[in-house]
């Protein structure tokens, strides 16, 4: 049926699934040899004339960058914060990861904020295997809150495809806060915060179908498989509502309007097998009417399916919560240009990609055919998968299959599918190799400003010294200033950076160098003090047991550890909770307690607190692992553990 509807390209121009994936390992195998010397030369050659940040990419000892550049790490798990246009990595973020410098994952403070939303079923699942999170994550979507299209500098978002959760870092000292686990749905990929009036919602696709009751009955019975869309109150982290859909979902964008979110589906089939997940000449993007959502949920018209509120969505309900506008089959990217009235989707397998004039969904609610809103549809190349713009109007996208990226223009793009002979394709540059994610300077935002683009490429093969059968990644940064693109820096990057952000610095003003003493963040171990009557503010060295629980508090202060020995038994709990005093920039201090697998950072004004089993019985000496001091090595103290 959906088959019939008009679409520009003739079902010859679709790539099949088998054809997909034999053009993939062609163009990969091809490319390479192409790209090594013609391309080498080409970037060079770009060097001298005049680059986008008025002068240079290149960032002088001493000077900072103009943009923070917010990475996402994929299967690491943590988010990246780079310098742009230098692209030096300047800091990594754990989030959904174990992190042995900061101790993220095994602080009590970050082990609170791990549980703290996690579902009795995984709690479950996890003591099953002695552990008390998951400490992995494959994190592919950052993204900062907005305020009227504008980033904030609030927080910022990000999804763990691998355990269905979504987490949210402070932009004010840039560490997780918060980490949600996401019910009902199955894999969290896309996820993107409302733009208008602010990021009120954080929206995240489930992409991967399960029964909606999912309790071991069938696995077999397909029908009773769901996919869902959840909405996240950004401020409360919680989970405001939840949609059913058909079909499955990949990626989301929401308008500048704040009336609508649109998730792109590969799986429209609902196939489990590749053959039938890509069986259809078309698939679609779902249309969220986001007042017509929030009037049935402010009405009680929602059903509760695991402590959250949730609508049906799908094609058989004919709600008013969704439409269904059929796109080229296994769709991918899903963009809102600055524009604040076309979103473009990438056509993936179909050499297109789909602009969809916002302005004309209204009439698609009242009931017109769902490809009115279909205003362009240009044939770019193989592959496209993301978009990315300028602020001028123009869009670059990434051609996976081409290694390219490929900037043409909406209104020409418009012109041409009212049929006036005029092409759209403005510039193309070779990139190396293999795109996904592409992201301009405030690109996702009204302040686009057309300087920069950051291509993430997924392979980099000979582009950097051979390190071996697992390569890095290749960030291409490239000046979009000018009218023809040119490729200015390679930038090496570990496993496997899919999406990224850049926010120019003055956004930015309100990350702090020092804690705040009484952060949220150890207000539980706060309390902990304050019931063993320890005033963390005024500070004494207290050694507290409580049965088998024996609670150590001390400070730091450079280079010494205000406990300089303490003594506990063989296999108590003992919780180490120190409070760093020095008030300095940049002076952070650590405690890693020796053979037992224990390390944390306690930055100026902190207090971090970790708990561990003491060991076999002896004399463990404890460390600083951040360097603070000429007499750091020195700070250093011992734990006698007497046996039992
Ligand atoms: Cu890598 Cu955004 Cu997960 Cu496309 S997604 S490439
Ligand atoms: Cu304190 Cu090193
Ligand atoms: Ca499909």
């Amino acid at each position: 049926m959906e088959s019939e509807h008009k679409t520009g390209i003739s079902r010859r121009m679709l790539l099949g699934a088998t054809a997909g994936g034999a053009a993939l390992a062609g163009a990969t195998g091809g490319r390479l040899a192409l790209g090594a010397g013609a391309l080498g030369l080409a970037t060079t050659a770009g060097t001298g004339a005049a680059l986008a940040s008025e002068g240079s990419f290149e960032i002088a000892p001493g000077q900072l960058d103009e943009y923070y550049g917010f990475w996402s790490s994929g299967q690491t798990g943590e988010m990246r914060i780079l310098g742009i246009p230098s692209m030096r990595e300047l800091m990594r973020v754990p989030v959904f990861n174990r992190c042995s410098a900061t101790g993220w994952g095994q602080t009590n403070e970050s082990i609170r904020i791990h549980q703290r939303t996690m579902t009795e079923k995984t709690k479950k699942l996890l003591a099953a295997n002695g552990k008390k999170i998951h400490d992995n994550g494959d994190l592919h979507h950052v993204h900062m809150s907005m305020t009227e299209g504008k980033y904030d500098g609030r927080y910022l978002f990000m999804n763990d495809k691998a355990n269905t959760r979504v987490a949210r870092v402070r932009g004010d000292v840039m560490k997780c806060d918060a980490i949600l686990e996401i019910p009902n749905a199955k894999g969290i990929h896309g996820m993107r915060p409302q733009k208008w009036p602010r990021t009120n919602y954080v929206f995240a696709n489930g992409e991967d179908e399960a029964p909606l009751v999912n309790d071991g009955s069938t696995m077999t019975d397909v029908k009773t498989y769901v996919n869902v869309f959840t909405a996240i109150d950004a401020d409360k982290w919680e989970v405001a509502w939840q949609v059913l859909v058909s079909g499955n979902l990949d990626n989301c964008d929401a308008d500048y309007e704040g009336k609508w979110a649109f998730s792109t589906s590969y799986n429209s089939e609902m196939g489990m097998t590749l053959a039938d997940m890509t069986a259809s000449e078309m698939d679609h993007v779902v249309v969220f009417n986001i007042a017509e959502i929030e009037k049935a949920i402010a009405a009680g018209k929602f059903e509760e399916v695991n402590g959250v509120k949730v609508l049906d969505g799908r094609k058989d309900a004919n709600s008013q919560f969704t439409r269904y506008i059929p796109i080229a089959n296994n769709p991918h990217g899903c963009n809102m240009a600055p524009d604040k009235k076309h979103l473009c989707i990438g056509g993936k397998l179909s050499p297109t990609v789909t602009v969809i004039d916002v302005t004309l969904l209204d009439a698609v609610f009242e009931g017109a055919e769902p490809r009115s809103c279909v205003v362009a549809e240009p044939e770019l190349g193989l592959g496209p998968l993301h978009n990315a713009f300028d602020g001028k109007g123009n869009v670059f996208t990434s051609l996976f299959l081409d290694s390219q990226v490929v900037k043409w223009n909406i209104e020409k793009a418009i012109a041409a599918y009212k049929g006036e002979k005029v092409d759209p394709i403005l510039d193309k540059v070779d990139v190396q190799y293999q795109p996904g994610h592409l992201k301009t300077s405030m690109g996702e935002t009204l302040d686009a400003d057309g300087k920069w683009l950051v291509c993430l490429c997924k392979f980099s093969k000979d582009r950097f010294l051979n390190v071996g059968p697992l390569k890095p990644e290749n960030d291409q940064l490239i000046d979009i200033s000018g009218d023809k693109m040119k490729v200015v820096h390679d930038g090496p990057n570990f496993a496997e950076p899919h999406d990224a952000i850049a926010v120019h610095a003055s956004k930015m003003t309100g990350i702090k160098s020092v804690w705040d003493r009484q952060d949220v963040m150890w207000a539980e171990t706060r309390k902990q003090a304050e019931a063993d009557g320890v005033n963390l503010d005024d500070y004494q060295d207290q050694v507290i047991r409580d049965g088998n629980k024996v609670r150590v508090y001390m400070s730091s202060q450079a280079p010494q550890f205000s406990l300089e020995s303490f003594t506990v038994k063989e296999g108590d709990e003992v919780t180490v909770i120190i409070t760093n005093l020095d008030d300095i920039d940049d002076l952070t201090h650590g405690f890693t307690m020796g053979n037992h697998g224990v390390a944390m950072e306690i930055g100026p004004q902190m207090t971090s607190s970790v708990t561990f089993t003491a060991g076999a019985a002896g004399v463990y000496w404890y460390y600083c692992q951040w360097f603070c001091h000429a007499l750091h090595m020195e700070m250093r103290g011992r734990m006698f553990v007497e046996p039992k």
